[in-house]
């Protein structure tokens, strides 16, 4: 696809290739005219929260927080219709507004390089799906600041609620094959990952990077399916790296260079970027600052209740069965407790199938509930018996928001 495609032309030509059932190469009008015909708005749980919802390339209405990039949220509800997010309800989160309109899925070519690799080399993407033994799991992919708009003091940064997250099933190949192919240096300290989207000023390009022990565990990915198919356009096309049990952040879309590097990393994504206070809760008093931080690393423990939203009603003196989710970074979920009165009484949820220990977690709980208000809430424990505060942590960048969330219903 050459640089004069109009969006349109690029549209039709991704749409035309994926009714002829190939889709080798994908294209977007990434500053094209998104379904506005599809065009509403949803009201975010917090002041100054509405916002349009927009139909982009292969997504359904989603939450617009910025429109170059495309910075999408994924509606709550939809977190209830399964354990596992459709692609076409994935969140969508980038940094620069450079981003690809057109990407040859079989002919991207990965670089791999850096000064601590003895056989730099390049890899196309045909050959990553053909040369390598495909590994599949279900993972979270979480970004940092989901929740981040209902801090309190609020924090400035992208205004998200709780959509900022998805859990898909990722197919590719563990990163420690391919870079077994570029014989590591004992001096190798890093990895560093880009992909091919750009800032429109000098500097500033999204590189992100892992320890070498981390890179080499046999579970970083290098993925080019999500949920049975290419991954969306939005998403990373055609291969992003999936870092199961971490931060968004690590995930690198439409990823294009690996280099492995001989000292830590420190380019503005990792330092001062995406840090976190240094101390076990990550938090801060509001106000004050952080003596000392360090990158942002797993998942800590979340649940939701997916069933009913916030100033939902339910019907008096009927039994109510409230399903929901839970995760954590990697350990898995051992337990979630319900309260029905606000967090003063707690029992036990039932909890669903266990899809792997990265991936959403199912619960449900059944209650009849009597006229009135009710302040719904639910807690989880990972097997490390690691859990949720009751009361929100606070921290500058609006990152790792984990509180216990309420849900107040009316029964009527
Ligand atoms: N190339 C590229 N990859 C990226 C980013 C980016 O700006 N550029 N943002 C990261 C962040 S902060 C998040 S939260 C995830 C979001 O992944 P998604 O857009 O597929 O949902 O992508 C990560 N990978
Ligand atoms: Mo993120």
């Amino acid at each position: 696809m050459s640089a004069h495609d109009t969006p349109h032309a690029m549209l039709r030509r991704r749409l035309l290739a994926g009714g002829a059932g190939v889709l080798a190469s994908a294209g977007l009008g990434m500053f094209g005219r998104p379904a506005l015909a599809q065009s509403s708005t949803v009201e975010q749980p917090f002041v100054n929260g509405k916002r349009n919802l927009l139909a982009y390339p292969e997504k359904r209405p989603l939450i617009v927080l910025t429109s170059r990039p495309p910075q999408l949220e994924t509606p709550f509800e939809i977190f209830n219709e399964g354990i596992v997010t459709p692609n076409d309800a994935f969140y969508v989160r980038y940094h620069n507004a450079g981003l690809p309109t057109s990407i040859d899925g079989d002919k991207h070519v990965i670089k791999i390089g850096g000064n601590a690799v003895g056989k730099p080399f390049g890899l196309t993407v045909a050959e990553l799906r053909g040369q390598f033994n495909p590994v599949e799991f279900l993972a979270v992919n979480q970004c940092s600041g989901n929740g981040r708009g209902l801090f309190n003091p609020r924090v400035t940064g992208g205004q998200l609620a709780n959509g900022a997250m998805g859990n898909a099933r990722w197919l590719g190949v563990p990163l420690k094959d391919v870079l077994a192919r570029a014989q590591l240096k004992e001096s190798a300290r890093q990895v560093t990952f880009n992909g091919l989207d750009t800032p429109i000023m000098e500097g500033g390009d999204f590189v992100k990077a892992l320890d070498v022990s981390h890179a080499m565990d046999g579970e970083v990915m290098l993925a080019y399916q999500m949920n049975g198919t290419d991954i969306p356009f939005l998403n990373g096309f055609p291969v992003k790296l999936v870092v199961p049990g971490y931060y968004g952040t690590y995930w690198v879309k439409h990823l294009s260079e690996i280099e492995v590097i001989d000292k830590t990393f420190d380019g503005f994504w990792m330092k001062p970027g995406y840090r976190v206070p240094d101390n076990d809760c990550a938090c801060i008093e509001p106000g004050t600052t952080p003596a000392a931080t360090r990158p942002i690393g797993r998942f800590n423990v979340r649940s939701f209740i997916t069933s009913v939203q916030d100033g939902g009603r339910l019907r008096a003196g009927q039994l109510a069965v409230v399903r929901g989710i839970a995760f954590d970074g990697g350990q898995g979920i051992r337990e979630v407790a319900y309260s029905l009165d606000g967090g003063q009484s707690w029992r036990g949820a039932k909890l669903g199938a266990d899809m792997g220990r990265y991936s959403f977690r199912e619960f449900t709980f059944g209650f009849t509930p009597e006229k009135g208000s009710h302040d719904l809430r639910v807690r989880a424990w990972n097997r490390s018996g690691q859990s949720q505060p009751m009361e929100a942590l606070w921290q500058p960048a609006g990152y790792m928001r984990n509180v216990v969330e309420s849900v107040k219903v009316v029964a009527v």
